[in-house]
């Protein structure tokens, strides 16, 4: 009658409250009105038939989901702003709009300073598998920290690596918002007291406050945006001591403060000395404390009846991964928020705890292994370690009690490590027995979690163990880093589904001999490629010929990666190369070798194999006689953007650890899906992708994991290693790292990594990239095959995994 219809007069008396599991009719109404009025789908004021629908749809899935948290100590998210107007499908628009100010979108985008709260594969991951999240529209949130200064800036200079802070967020980031109403006390050290009912509560020490900030995700193509919630440390307001401060005793009055402030100042402080370790620590835990007892909020949010929460049910409303053993102390964090504060039984509690929480082994390298030291831990953490304590006491109790076969390897499974010179907590082995699932992050390390690292256990709990192959987004990864590319790929499958179901790609197979397909792919690399060489050009001040063959390596730096395998067939190609006379020359596979990766600053073996590429590439590179053959050029501060760069440019690319010590690998599928070729080692996921694109697009070298263990002993290259003692690269030392070939340094088992042993075949298996590279039709056909069987390595197809056989959620869309 006046304008106002029944329903929005009915719904205007019907307070909008969140009632999520509500069973009375009166609270079903208020849920249903609270989502009429907070959706942000449509407007408050207009509440008719299909509002009402929309609203009673939500409050109804409230009550069915499941939602899962991803905790990481580290997201190497790189830059937003692309992937978001990429997500939307809105580029065309920005463009043009943007040319109203004569403004490039690609200029624009270019500003913005990469988020590299990671250091490398890991962080990654983290990141892809968010992507992943959203796009699946998955119910999930994942948990980090808001580092003030992220990964370091790479400089080269004539001494190698320099490092400098990275201020990301100098000016402001538009990504983030601050949740000035989302704040946790979180506390360091005190005591625990016993109350006379015999409960214990964790008291005194230091307190400071976690304050969210939210990040969203965007899905492609999809309403669904989830968050990563990012914590940052804040000082509680009256740790501000206003009588030091007039008393003129102006640093102490602000030593509270400062000291929060150190908590999320750098991503992986160094933890050389105790202060490192310790910071660190504080690090993990406030990560933990922070998510789960925001977990723990949203549980409770969600339930109706203040102090009627059904504890049992938690596991099935509510998932956590953690991303290594980084985020361990969530474990004893849980079991301390349920017995303390909660007031459960342990057994009721170890049910919940176990049950909610599963963990993602991502190494077996042995210093990789986070061991804390006990005593700093009854420090900073006692309430912790009695828990901790209590978990190996039964632990060891039930192994002895019922497997009498497992005695003798009882000393390896415990929790803590007793040794009297060192007692420390084994962080993997109280996730193991923590988590209802374990799983590792290719095929080839599953297995060798199996048989090897965790192989005791597994005879315990046989079901306990999967794998989880990882995977990559195919947005940032290939829809958004190469148009051209893509644009091809939509128009030969005639559908750009591929881009959410990447297994479509496989349609690509039957073209792969076509010589149209052949051309358009050719012309596309040829301008990625022409890209990359101005990229190149402009950082680094060296000219690189698109028209030679585009070889990259980048990575972190790291002895098992075998860097110095690759500078090392670099060094004697070069030495081939002058003694070949000018006609013989003329006949080689011109190339141009890439590489990049930060080292850890005190890693120093790393530091000096960057030095290397460098000293090489200064000699190589000026040799007239050479220089039209071979370049060598290190591309400095290798990050997420650099790598978007990179990838689409690349034709070879060296994924060349010793078998058995690369967990998986990442980057390998990335530039696999970009159409680049391959010559690697069966280690990490290289296996799977060349099963998946077949092995006669797979250049295949050297001793496989189970060969190694008894390869490893001393065995010559003399050829390269002569060379660069001679002196050619310069006066640097070099000793100490050859060493690490032959002597016993680093890590003082002779050749340890064995690139003596696999250098005859790594020759080998190059000689026959440049044979292939000859024959261009050859070569395109391997390269169309190389993305037509990338599919499987889509993380969409890693996080449905996930979500079906480890955390037990399903796809909840936004209307
Ligand atoms: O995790 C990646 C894998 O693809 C790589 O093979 C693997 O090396 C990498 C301590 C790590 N494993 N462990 C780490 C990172 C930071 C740190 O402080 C260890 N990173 C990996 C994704 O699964």
């Amino acid at each position: 009658k006046d304008g106002i219809s029944d329903i929005a007069s009915a719904a205007a008396k019907v307070a909008a409250v969140a009632h999520p599991l509500a069973e009375k009719p009166e609270e079903i109404a208020s849920n249903i009105s609270y989502h009429a009025q907070f959706s942000p789908h449509f407007s408050p004021l207009k509440f008719e038939l299909e509002q009402a629908y929309y609203a009673t749809a939500e409050s109804v899935r409230d009550r069915l989901i499941k939602q899962t948290y991803y905790l990481s100590m580290e997201f190497l998210q790189g830059r937003a702003l692309t992937n978001a107007i990429g997500n939307l499908n809105i580029q065309d628009a920005y463009a043009d709009a943007l040319r109203k100010f004569g403004l490039e979108l690609e200029e624009i985008t270019e500003q913005e300073k990469d988020a590299a709260l990671g250091n490398g594969g890991l962080g990654r991951l983290a990141s892809c598998f968010l992507d992943s999240m959203a796009t699946l529209n998955l119910p999930s949130w994942g948990y980090g920290l808001r580092y003030r200064y992220g990964l370091f800036k790479q400089k080269i200079t004539r001494e190698g690596q320099e490092e400098f802070a990275e201020d990301w967020l100098e000016k402001f980031s538009p990504w983030e918002v601050v949740r000035h109403d989302i704040l946790y006390p979180i506390r360091f050290f005190g005591h625990v007291e016993v109350n006379p009912n015999g409960s214990r509560k964790w008291v005194g020490g230091e307190v400071v406050q976690a304050l969210a900030y939210d990040v969203p995700i965007p899905g492609y193509q999809t309403k669904n945006t989830i968050s990563l919630r990012l914590w940052e440390a804040k000082a509680c307001a009256d740790d501000f001591n206003l009588f030091l401060f007039n008393d003129g005793q102006h640093e102490a009055a602000s030593v509270l403060h400062s000291r929060a402030q150190q908590i999320c100042a750098v991503l992986y402080p160094g933890d050389a000395t105790e202060d490192g370790k310790l910071l660190r620590l504080k690090q993990q835990f406030f990560l933990c404390s922070a998510s789960l007892q925001d977990i723990i909020a949203r549980f409770k949010e969600r339930r109706q009846g203040k102090g009627q929460w059904n504890w049992a049910e938690f596991p099935t409303k509510v998932a956590v991964q953690l991303n290594d053993t980084h985020p361990t102390l969530a474990i004893p964090e849980l079991m301390r928020l349920l017995v303390d504060d909660e007031g459960l039984g342990w057994d009721e509690a170890w049910d919940v705890t176990s049950r909610t929480i599963a963990y993602t082994n991502h190494t077996v390298l042995p210093e990789a292994l986070e061991k804390w030291s006990q005593p700093v831990m009854w420090k900073l953490l006692p309430r912790h370690m009695e828990i901790i304590t209590e978990i190996e006491k039964r632990f060891t109790a039930m192994i002895t009690s019922t497997r009498f076969d497992l005695e003798s390897e009882l000393s390896n499974m415990r929790i803590l490590d007793d040794n009297p010179q060192k007692p420390v907590v084994r962080m993997a082995n109280l996730c193991v027995v923590s988590s209802h699932a374990v799983n590792g992050v290719a095929q080839l390390h599953s297995d060798i979690l199996k048989q090897e690292l965790f192989a005791n256990y597994v005879s315990i709990w046989p079901t306990k163990f999967q794998n989880k192959t990882n995977g990559i987004t195919p947005r940032r990864w290939l829809r958004f880093c190469s148009p051209e590319l893509s644009k091809i790929i939509t128009k030969w499958l005639k559908t750009d589904k591929w881009v959410t179901d990447l297994d479509l790609l496989t349609g690509l197979r039957q073209f792969a001999d076509n010589e149209v397909l052949q051309a358009e792919w050719f012309s596309a690399k040829r301008a990625n490629k022409e890209r990359l060489a101005q990229y190149i050009l402009q950082v680094t001040g060296e000219s690189i010929d698109p028209d030679t063959l585009f070889d990259i390596q980048v990575k972190r730096i790291h002895e098992y990666k075998r860097q110095l395998l690759n500078i090392l067939g670099v060094i004697y190609r070069y030495k081939k190369l002058k003694e070949m006379s000018p006609e013989e020359r003329e006949k080689t596979t011109p190339r141009t070798v890439m590489l990049g990766g930060k080292a850890f600053a005190t890693y120093t073996n790393a530091k000096r194999i960057v030095k290397l590429v460098n000293d090489v590439g200064s000699v190589v590179n000026t040799d007239p006689e050479v220089n039209s053959y071979l370049k060598v050029v290190f591309v400095p501060n290798y990050n997420v953007s650099v790598a978007e760069m990179l990838i689409p440019g690349s034709e070879l690319s060296q994924h060349i650890s010793t078998a058995g010590m690369e967990a998986s690998g990442t980057s390998n599928m990335k530039f696999a899906l970009n159409g680049c070729l391959i010559i690697g080692t069966l280690d990490g996921a290289n296996v799977e992708i060349r099963e998946e694109i077949g092995e006669e697009n797979f250049f295949l070298f050297g001793a496989t994991a189970e060969e190694v263990p008894r390869l490893r002993k001393d065995r010559e290259n003399g050829l390269a290693k002569k060379f660069i003692r001679s002196g050619v690269f310069g006066s640097y030392d070099y000793n100490p790292l050859l060493e690490s070939l032959e002597g016993n340094t680093g890590y003082g088992r002779g050749d340890y990594f064995l690139v003596g042993h696999d250098f005859p075949s790594y020759i080998e298996a190059q000689e026959k990239v440049d044979e292939a590279y000859r024959d261009r039709k050859r070569w395109l056909k391997m390269s169309i095959l190389s993305t037509a069987g990338s599919g499987k390595f889509s993380s969409d197809r890693t996080i449905a995994q996930y979500a079906k056989e480890i955390w037990n959620i399903e796809e909840c869309r936004v209307p």
